[in-house]
């Protein structure tokens, strides 16, 4: 009896953003190695967290693909890449990385919803949520780099954002999360 609910193209395409999650992991993980090195330890610990939370979306994936019936395929992860010639360009990276990301993510969308595979569509749905959160976790990075002075940041201006950084929450405030009385 088959017991797999996903097609072929899409379980490869589930599969495909696990390893894309795990890659996203890593690549938090080495920037913030480099930051720690760099002696920004409060960038470090605000990208080591989110490096988990990557390899949570990685574990999304993965019971997914299971739950469905499918075949999971743990592959190797691809290198994170050069580390960033400095907080500016590291936040950039972020961000470049973020919106790629959720391209992605669309392609999944995109894909259950020519299937008409519900249930696929609906289990995306918590990931356009959480892109449109990262895209503005990366955003408020931007502008906080942006008001340290950008790629012209002194060192006192790093300092605070690095001290600000450290107790950064995870999640960021969403529009459809926000009211009159809370803007
Ligand atoms: Fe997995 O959310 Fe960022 O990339």
């Amino acid at each position: 009896m088959n017991t797999n609910r996903l097609s072929d193209p899409l379980a490869k395409a589930l599969n495909d953003q696990m390893t894309n999650e795990a890659h996203n992991a890593q690549i938090y993980l080495s920037y913030a190695a480099w930051a720690s090195d760099k002696g920004y330890e409060g960038i470090a610990n605000f990208l080591f967290r989110h490096s988990n939370e990557e390899r949570n979306h990685m574990m999304k994936f993965l019971e997914y693909i299971l739950k469905r019936g499918g075949k999971v395929v743990v592959t190797t992860i691809p290198e994170p890449g050069p580390d960033p010639a400095s907080v500016n360009d590291c936040f950039e990276k972020v961000f470049k990385s973020e919106v790629e990301n959720t391209a992605k993510i669309y392609k999944i969308v995109d894909l259950s919803l020519q299937e008409k595979d519900w249930a696929t569509w609906n289990f995306i749905q918590w990931f356009v949520k959480e892109q449109t959160e990262e895209e503005t976790m990366a955003l408020d990075l931007l502008a906080k780099i942006k008001k340290a002075g950008g790629a012209k940041a002194n060192a006192d201006a790093l300092y605070t954002l690095d001290n600000d950084l450290g107790k950064t929450p995870d999640d960021a405030v969403l529009a459809q999360d926000t009211s009159v009385e809370n803007p």
